[in-house]
């Protein structure tokens, strides 16, 4: 069964807009969000669209912060203590990845971890780490709304997640191998985890018999077909979280994207599958804004 992301966050975007809807007609301001963007990557330009869209549409303010690919750390540095102490922005990100000359780290620790909506402040992982209350990173927050909604368990589960990224491969095997008491307020996922979690990435050695293993796999390498249909073992989940650009002249744009799965043979054998796009990938632009309407209740006067 093909997991329809586009459509869960349809659904999810619909309830966001009556939550929004609601707080208006009490007289409250909306929650607003604003998106810091350095230098002019494509894909990143694309990313940001889709954000300030999704926005739009349920009635989250959103702004655009735009800098050149020569902005200094300092003058980034000034923006987000500007960002922190603005009492009109619940919740900023800064879009990843940075120009190479930018420390992500020194840029990341400098955000208030309660405007922190992309939770990738040390005080969010940590807090996430400890079982605390915390903001989740969007792409994790958003696979786990996944599971739940097509109701598949994780409990006593081999959970195999393939890469080690900060933004996904931690904290979703982190999150999944927790217990399920020790999670995050406001999630429909709450009752997932009790998971057991291997975590693979690319020193690994003989990642098809450990796929094999696997009752639910989470890719997330940014390597095309890495995950082929000899690798899965019939009935088990696959959630693809690449997003790779192919050239392909016969596409509108000149490129398509393609996951880190090779779809077609996997699909057959999977018992539940994401497709790239239209999968993980609309989870994570929903989770942005639960998680921003998070900060705005949880942080926000
Ligand atoms: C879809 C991202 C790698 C590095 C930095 C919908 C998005 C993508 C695909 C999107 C991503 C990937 C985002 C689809 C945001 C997900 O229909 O399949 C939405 O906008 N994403 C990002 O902000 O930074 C990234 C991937």
């Amino acid at each position: 069964m093909i997991i329809d992301g586009k459509q869960i966050a349809q659904t999810i975007r619909g309830e966001l807009r009556e939550q929004i809807a609601a707080l208006r007609a009490e007289g409250k301001r909306a929650p607003k969000l604003a998106v810091v963007l350095v230098g002019h990557n494509p894909a990143s330009e694309t990313y940001v669209a889709n954000k300030l869209k999704a926005c739009a549409e349920v009635g989250i303010k959103a702004e655009k912060i735009a800098y050149d690919e020569y902005t200094t750390e300092q003058t980034l540095l000034n923006e987000i203590h500007r960002l922190n102490n603005d009492d009109s922005i619940d919740g900023f990100i800064v879009q990843l990845p940075l120009p190479a000359h930018i420390n992500e780290l020194t840029i990341l620790s400098a955000i208030d971890y309660r405007k922190d909506v992309d939770g990738l402040t040390p005080e969010n992982v940590g807090r996430t780490v400890q079982g605390l209350p915390s903001i989740v990173s969007a792409t994790p927050r958003g696979i786990r709304e996944l599971l739940a909604r097509y109701g598949i368990p994780t409990e006593g589960k081999h959970v195999v997640v393939i890469g080690r990224s900060n933004i996904v491969g931690k904290p979703i095997a982190m999150l999944l191998m927790q217990r399920p008491y020790l999670s995050l307020p406001g999630m429909s996922a709450a009752s997932l985890g009790d998971a057991t979690v291997t975590v693979c990435h690319s020193k690994t050695q003989d990642l098809a018999s450990i796929c094999r293993t696997a009752d639910i796999i989470i890719v997330a390498a940014g390597s095309p077909n890495l995950v082929t249909a000899s690798m899965v073992k019939p009935g088990a989940t696959v959630i693809d979280v690449g997003i790779n650009r192919i050239d392909d002249p016969a596409s509108p744009r000149g490129y398509r994207l393609v996951g880190d799965v090779d779809f077609e043979h996997v699909a057959p054998v999977a018992g539940f599958i994401t497709p790239v796009p239209g999968g993980v990938g609309p989870m994570t632009i929903v989770s942005l804004m639960q998680n921003t309407i998070q900060a705005y209740h949880e942080y926000t006067r």
